[in-house]
């Protein structure tokens, strides 16, 4: 037996499949398609990391199983190359983007081809290719002609250090997302696009796709969807109102003063009238220098201003109430007004305690003295004349119809989604298609002279004053207007880095196209996306987008699924060794390079594999890869115990017909670290054995091929098991074969009997602990406490030790 060298057979395979074009997909639509999507890496500068490899790996898993199953697979790859990290190196080390952006795509591709994944690299896209962004542009334009694409001036986020407009989503805690510094406001015309005209939809068609819960709900709250009611409330002595947004009309009567956002509209429009005005813009100027991240925190101390002078009438008794100016109130939400409830609104309820004004119960339940009672599940409201008596639920509805009814109220649905900030000024990014002519406006660039390109610039560096440095390049700005001739200039702001990834899963479907973004046949016949899986912090924004670019290309009839992807799932992220982020400043960031060349592709897979639960977090550990190169190595030696025979080794039998069915189920519902363990478990009863068949041998090869595929075929190859390993169908099980007892296990927790769950006989010890965690007598005895100890004696009893 020659020793196991992955360098020479990884190698090996890689070149026999990509000239064999195996994992190219076909075009076959008689075939059942399978379409899987892992999230395209924005190539950066420091290389693939280990972290990019387990999605990678699990998607290509399943891909491979797929295959194996007579699936036509598409499982594509590509490069989400516009953004700021290669444009900063851009301006550093005085680069072009292009060349900085080639590089390092190079450097990823080579990282990925060595692990063996199996894209079909004759469909590798990439953002910053003419040839894809003409779509990108093309898209923009058919929104800009539907209306939701449109230009406004917004207070925007701006990095001063990044020199650019951030999004509201990429702002974190008031700083910058990419570099940390605070963001300041700053008010720019922009390019807005109409998301929030999809926000029902975006929340109701969930209800067609498999995600996981948290990942539906984490769209769900992005978008905040309310229900309430616009009220009015009169100005005294005036004839005008003030509209407020509420969620608890029912608390009307609990209202004692009103708030206005500091940008609100009423005070320019009574500045003569009110009384302290001068302090009001002092308080305003104040406002305006905050985030609404932070003013809208919990924990802030309230800060605010009465208005002298006026006050406003509560529609439900007519009672005088002062209005004051906080900016806890957004302008940028609901009517930038609220009717202030202490008794029922912890922010209210601050407010009122720092200023002194009157709290005044409306829903019995709580202590209002101590706290605000928020609940609306139970309580019942008192001092409120028209619906006394009621629960919360009860009340909203009748108090909602009086007020409709008397003309003081409107039921409304408020959202937390704003349209989305298109525009950037930057220059790596796709040129925003538009000519402005001071006669037409704003003109879209007619469809044949798309792409726009970038054109070429000298410093890549935006300007202090916040441009483009595209409108510098005064060639290139000045141009005609497409419809009447005259001059006219171009737009010089760039697109997000969001607008590339917001359509890619459909270039990949036809990627060659030059006449439309693809063709309807290849996109009916692929979409929608089978299986796509992403990382948790992708979400909410990148996953909306899409979200929302697919349902407008469905309206305007491109597309013919309303949801772009079937299923979606995230993995966890790949921790260092001592359990922190991997990161390039602590220095424990691992490269994928060194565990090949060290250990092998098929060592670095089946680790990211059986590191743990493919949902978690986990650290990386150093040990565990040369646990499974150990697990290899042994794999490596079974050539060695092949004897001559087409049927399973009697022993063998049961226990083969019931990892076909593991691993089968486990590699569909990312458990591949049980599937993984399901194989080991087998492995030594091969070795128990001392000898197997080389059907059982090819029952196991197939299996493991998927994670491992590169020492698989070498071995299928040197048994002479028939073919290419990669040719064969995937093994089929036999119910009756696997059998088994069944059995009620008691479980103990500290010495008692807790409950009893149903086992098979010779279930494992994982698998009776996950059976047992999902009996609720037996969670509510280990609820917050730490498991210390457990002990299994299969078929009689477990026993878990908690402190
Ligand atoms: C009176 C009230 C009484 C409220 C009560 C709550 C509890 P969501 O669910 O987020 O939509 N609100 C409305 N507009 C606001 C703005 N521009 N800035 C800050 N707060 C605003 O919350 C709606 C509630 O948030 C509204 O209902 C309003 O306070 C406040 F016991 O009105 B409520
Ligand atoms: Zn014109």
């Amino acid at each position: 037996m020659k020793e196991y060298r992955p360098s020479e057979i990884e190698k090996k395979w890689q070149n026999i499949w990509e000239e064999k074009k195996v994992f190219e997909t076909s075009e076959d639509m008689e075939k059942p398609k399978f379409y899987a999507l892992v999230e395209f890496p924005y190539p950066s500068g420091q290389g693939l990391h280990v972290g990019h490899a387990r999605p990678y790996t699990a998607l290509d898993i399943v891909s491979r199983k797929r295959r194996f199953q007579g699936y036509n697979v598409l499982f594509p790859m590509g490069w989400d190359a516009f953004g700021l990290p290669t444009e900063n190196f851009a301006i550093k080390h005085k680069i072009h983007p292009r060349e900085v952006t080639k590089k390092n795509v190079a450097m990823f591709k080579r990282q990925l081809k060595s692990i063996g994944f199996s894209f079909d690299w004759s469909r590798e896209i990439n953002t910053t290719d003419p040839n894809y962004y003409k779509w990108t542009q093309w898209i923009f334009i058919k929104m800009f002609e539907k209306g939701l694409a449109y230009k406004r001036e917004m207070p925007i986020n701006w990095c001063p250090s990044c020199k650019i407009g951030l999004a509201n989503e990429e702002v974190v805690g008031g700083c910058c997302e990419r570099c940390g510094e605070e963001v300041v406001r700053k008010t720019k015309n922009q390019w807005m696009l109409k998301i929030t005209e999809y926000a029902d939809r975006l929340i109701d068609d969930l209800e067609n796709v498999d995600y996981l819960e948290s990942i539906k709900n984490q769209q769900i709250n992005w978008i905040g969807r309310s229900e309430g009611m616009e009220v009015s409330f009169k100005i005294s002595g005036k004839d005008d109102v003030l509209k407020v947004f509420t969620t608890r009309p029912d608390t009307l009567y609990g209202a004692t003063y009103m708030v206005i956002a500091p940008e609100h509209p009423l005070i320019k429009k009574y500045a003569e009238e009110i009384k302290n005005i001068d302090e009001i813009k002092e308080y305003q100027e104040y406002a305006s220098k905050k985030s609404d991240f932070e003013r809208t925190e919990l924990i802030k101390e309230k800060t605010g201003v009465e208005i002298k002078g006026l006050k406003a009438i509560n529609p439900v008794n007519q009672k005088e109430i002062p209005i004051w100016v906080s900016d806890y109130v957004l302008m940028s939400y609901g009517t930038g007004a609220i009717m202030a409830v202490p008794a029922h609104d912890n922010r209210d309820w601050e407010f009122a305690k720092k200023f002194n004004l009157p709290i005044v119960e409306v829903v019995k339940g709580g202590n209002v003295d101590k706290e605000a009672y928020t609940d609306t599940e139970s309580g019942t409201l008192i001092n409120s004349e028209l619906i006394n008596g009621l629960e919360v639920k009860e009340a909203i509805e009748k108090i909602s119809n009086w007020l409709e009814a008397k003309g003081l109220g409107v039921r409304k649905t408020n959202y937390k989604l704003r349209d989305w900030i298109f525009s950037r000024q930057r220059y790596w990014g796709e040129p925003i298609p538009l000519v402005h002519c001071d006669e037409c406006g704003w003109v879209p660039v007619p469809e044949e002279e798309l792409p726009v390109l970038l054109p070429e610039v000298e410093n890549y560096e935006p300007t202090d004053t916040g441009e483009s440095p595209l409108a510098n390049i005064t060639d290139w700005v000045e141009t005609t207007c497409p419809k009447c001739g005259r001059k006219a200039r171009r737009e010089t702001d760039t697109m997000p880095q969001w607008a590339g990834s917001s359509w890619y899963y459909l270039r990949y479907t036809d990627p060659h196209n030059d006449r439309e973004l693809a063709s309807k046949e290849k996109l009916d016949y692929w979409l929608p996306v089978d299986w796509y899986n992403g990382g948790m912090e992708h979400t909410t924004l990148h996953l909306l987008y899409s979200r929302f670019w697919h349902k407008f290309l469905y309206d305007i009839g491109i597309v013919s699924c309303k949801e772009p992807y079937k299923k979606r799932t995230a993995h966890g992220m790949i921790l260092g060794e001592n359990n922190e982020k991997m990161s390039k400043s602590r220095g424990n960031v691992v490269n994928p390079d060194d565990i090949v060349n060290e250990y092998g592709a098929d060592t670095l897979r089946t680790y990211e594999m059986f590191i743990g639960d493919f949902e978690k977090s986990v650290p990386w550990s150093e040990n565990g890869v040369k646990g499974c190169r150990r697990f290899l190595e042994r794999v490596w030696r079974l050539q060695d115990m092949v004897v001559d025979g087409d049927e399973y080794s009697d022993e063998l039998e049961t226990s083969i017909h019931k990892t076909i069915k593991k691993v089968s189920e486990d590699y569909e519902s990312l458990k591949f670290n049980t599937a993984i363990a399901a194989l080991m478990t087998l492995l030594n009863e091969f070795n128990d054995i001392g000898q197997i068949t080389k059907e059982d041998l090819r029952i196991f090869l197939i299996l493991l091929n998927p994670v491992a595929p590169h020492i698989t075929e070498e071995l299928w190859e040197i048994v002479n098991l028939g073919g290419m390993l990669h040719e064969q169908t995937w093994p089929e099980y036999d119910e009756d074969k696997i059998q088994e007892e069944v059995i009620e296990l008691p479980v103990q927790v500290n010495g008692k009997v807790r409950g009893k769950i149903i086992v098979n006989i010779d279930d494992p010890q994982e698998v009776v602990r996950e059976k047992a965690m999902k009996n609720e007598s037996i969670m509510r005895h280990i609820e917050g406490k730490d498991i210390i100890k457990e002990i299994f004696v299969a078929g009689k009893i477990y026993n878990i030790v908690v402190k």
